[in-house]
């Protein structure tokens, strides 16, 4: 390794952590094959202390692929939810994946799956981007950009 090379190295292993600190975690990982459609987060009233992710999750392959985690610069906490029905009141409910299968598509929405976005710093304003990190359980990630918005039905 010559002398200016070494120092360029130095160098970017000094510059990482600084990088790394304000922005979300590079995707390190492979580019992912999941295509992701219209992700947006739900606008909230000033107050609230949390709020969700929603977006479409297309998979063009030939085999199942599970969404493993979210993660987010804005948010203290981010997890996968789904809501179901206990006795008769509808309830949120973490799940360890989403899976999207083969050939096909799920559609995280209000009511449905969601990615959770627990205690909140602010509200956003409407129309402001959240970069969220979306990894999956083939080792991939891909990097998404959802503005704040009210949800709408479709
Ligand atoms: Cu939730």
């Amino acid at each position: 390794m010559s002398g200016k090379l070494a120092l360029a190295f130095v160098l970017a292993l000094l510059l990482a952590p600084a990088a790394r600190a304000a922005d979300p975690p590079p995707a390190a990982a492979p580019a992912a094959k999941i295509e992701v459609v219209d992700p947006y987060v739900r606008l909230m009233p000033p107050g609230a202390p949390n709020t969700a992710a929603f977006m479409e999750l297309r998979n063009p392959t030939d085999a199942e692929i599970r969404l493993v985690a979210a993660e987010n610069g804005y948010s203290k906490r981010t997890e996968l939810h789904t809501h179901t029905m206990e006795g008769g009141v509808m309830k949120m409910r973490q799940v360890p994946f989403i899976a999207v299968p083969a050939r096909g598509s799920v559609k995280l929405a209000p009511g449905g799956l969601h990615i959770m976005m627990l205690e909140v710093p602010r509200p956003l304003a409407e129309g402001e981007v959240v970069a969220l990190t979306l990894r999956f359980d083939d080792g991939s990630s891909a990097v998404v950009k959802a503005p704040a918005r009210r949800p709408v039905a479709r």
